[in-house]
């Protein structure tokens, strides 16, 4: 005997799951194509952009299979009183996805601006907490969930620091073509990493959207922020010597 009503994903978030892993797995191979078409010093992009979506493909092909998650007590408001005796399915998997793939992402951005090693590392520890405290507050039940919400947001406004106006002080010294790649790609970046704090004030946060609602939220995010990125900074590396970033 279990207590509890489980809120879980219904077989159209596990369809949408498939198809985010489909689209994932097809841009490793692809990138991994794009890399034989190029010389040897300016294929290390693509292989840390192929690693990003391969990363991603797995963890789409956990939750699409109903794996990867634990439920967590949760109340929802209905006829403006509060009910309990819900859980909801948290996709702990999503977290690992991120912990691995998140650094790479900001490797691929911040070796392009030319950015010295002590502060790409930094940049990378400030992303670690971000997303261990994201992971931590969405398996907490009670309000103290939006005290992580809170220690990860701070974090992402250091992250959004050092990409927007350091690295773009360091892309600036190398030329005009490094610069405009990587001042479209880390506007992108920037842009779209704050939307996750929404999703997630509306999913693990607040259980405001459904988890397959939560499903096409990340997945549609995802795939901004890791394919159609990898392609924009490949395409942009394809006019770039990688000597002239130390590479
Ligand atoms: C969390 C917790 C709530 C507060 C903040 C978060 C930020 C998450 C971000 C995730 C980026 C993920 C990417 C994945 C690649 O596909 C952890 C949701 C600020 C920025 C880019």
């Amino acid at each position: 005997y279990f207590p509890f009503s489980e809120i879980n994903i219904t077989t159209r978030g596990s369809d949408w799951y498939w198809a985010v892993t489909a689209v994932m797995a097809a841009s490793t191979i692809a990138f991994l194509a794009m890399s034989m078409m190029v010389t040897r010093e300016r294929r290390i992009f693509h292989y840390i952009t192929a690693a990003i979506t391969l990363t991603a493909s797995i963890a789409y092909f956990t939750m699409a299979s109903n794996l990867g998650y634990t439920p967590i007590a949760v109340e929802f408001q209905r006829n403006s009183s509060k009910v309990a005796g819900f859980t909801r399915e948290i996709f702990y998997v999503r977290y690992i996805d991120w912990f691995v793939t998140t650094p790479l992402l900001l490797l691929d951005l911040l070796l392009t601006a030319g950015m010295p090693w002590p502060t790409i590392l930094y940049t990378i520890f400030l992303d670690e907490i971000m997303i261990i405290t994201g992971l931590v507050g969405a398996l907490v039940a009670s309000s103290y969930k939006w005290g992580y919400f809170v220690f990860a947001t701070v974090a992402l406004m250091g992250i959004a620091y050092n990409v927007v106006v350091v690295g773009l002080s360091h892309s600036r010294a190398l030329g005009s073509t490094v610069n405009r790649t990587f001042m479209v790609c880390g506007v992108w970046t920037i842009s779209l990493w704050f939307i996750y704090p929404i999703a997630w004030g509306l999913s693990e946060g607040g259980n405001v959207i459904a988890p397959d609602s939560e499903a096409v939220f990340y997945g549609i995010l995802d795939i901004l922020a890791k394919p159609v990125f990898g392609a924009m900074l490949l395409l942009g590396h394809r006019n770039i010597d990688p000597a002239i970033l130390g590479l």
